[in-house]
């Protein structure tokens, strides 16, 4: 019988959940700490590293210098390419990173389908299949009229290139449109060897339940997704969407009422404490420059101490002005 050697780590049946942790500094620093399974930066002004696990979202901050965004687990880190592909994995955690040029993949939906399905082959390659977690931005995500809008698109092909990736469950998701170009499309998840437990919101219909107005292919995801350990939720974007219907249009301060209802709804149906903590980090994403400041005002005093990154972004419908994501720990 093969003994598993003295230095061979204890196997972690349910791993601890990655800390991510907004913090000012260089990303080589991060980079070069044990652990560091990923560390993102925003905005055009954000350094750059030349190392896989780096990753420039184009989304800009409204407060500069903005922080890095830092993901840590408790175990060494391997990490790698795969041509446009980037990983990193350990601890029972792999971070996969993908950005694609429409150019090269016929639109928003082309390049969906092969982000998706170009996952999906690495994904199937790899002891942690579990995807709980993924982030979509894309450009121009509100153009083009009815079902050829480009985020609708980008929810056929999404679909399309998923293939059976997600026969067990949708992960928890963000959406969001940047103003880098409007080719690139960014994708990036967290995925883990153990399945998470999703959440779903008893205010918000699920989302691959939306009725055929909202586009031909619903999106697949997850209202949150509780990881392994019960020691943290991942919250997919949230906007003011009450039942199926966005709800306050045009009111940016109503549609932030309406997502912090949403957020207390969620975590109460996950079983988690109300509110959120100093190591609760949220991202705030804002349509318009001009509501940044309200945005800004309202969560310091709904939300006073969380850390929050306000983004300039766009929400998947036309009508809606914010939208929160983040992670709440137990
Ligand atoms: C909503 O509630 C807002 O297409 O992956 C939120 C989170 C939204 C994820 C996605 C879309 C997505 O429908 C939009």
């Amino acid at each position: 019988m093969v003994q598993a050697g003295e230095n061979a780590p204890a196997p972690q049946l349910r791993p601890r959940a990655p800390r991510v942790s907004y913090r000012h500094g260089t990303a080589q620093a991060a980079l070069g700490e044990r652990g560091t399974l990923a560390v993102f930066g925003f905005g055009a002004g954000a350094a750059e590293a030349d190392d896989p696990r780096w990753l420039g979202v184009p989304l800009e901050p409204f407060d500069t210098p903005a922080p890095l965004e830092i993901w840590q687990v408790d175990a060494d880190v391997a990490h790698g390419r795969d041509g446009a592909l980037r990983w990193a994995c350990g601890g029972g955690w792999l971070y996969l990173a993908l950005e694609l040029d429409e150019r090269e993949h016929g639109g928003p939906a082309g390049t969906a389908r092969r982000a998706y399905a170009r996952l999906r082959g690495f994904l199937a390659r790899c002891p942690q299949q579990r995807v709980l977690r993924v982030w979509n931005y894309l450009g121009e995500i509100n153009h083009g009229e009815g079902d050829a809008e480009r985020y609708k698109q980008f929810c056929n092909g999404r679909a399309a290139g998923m293939g059976d990736l997600f026969a067990d469950g949708y992960p928890a998701a963000t959406a969001i449109g940047h103003h880098a170009g409007a080719h690139r499309l960014q994708v990036y998840l967290l995925a883990c060897e153990q399945a998470g437990m999703p959440v779903e919101n008893p205010r918000q219909l699920s989302a691959w339940r939306y009725p055929r107005q909202y586009g031909p292919t619903p999106p697949g995801f997850a209202r949150a997704m509780g990881l392994p350990a019960g020691d943290a939720l991942a919250i997919s974007g949230t906007a003011a969407v009450v039942g199926h219907a966005s709800a306050h249009a045009g009111d940016p301060r109503a549609q932030l009422g309406e997502i912090l209802a949403n957020l207390e709804a969620l975590l109460a149906n996950a079983g988690m404490p109300a509110g959120f903590d100093t190591h609760s980090p949220l991202k705030a994403y804002v349509r318009r420059p001009a509501d940044a400041a309200l945005v800004r005002e309202l969560l310091q005093q709904r939300l006073p101490g969380v850390p929050v990154l306000l983004l300039h972004g766009d929400v998947c419908r036309e009508e809606l002005l914010v939208e929160l994501d983040g992670w709440r720990y137990a």
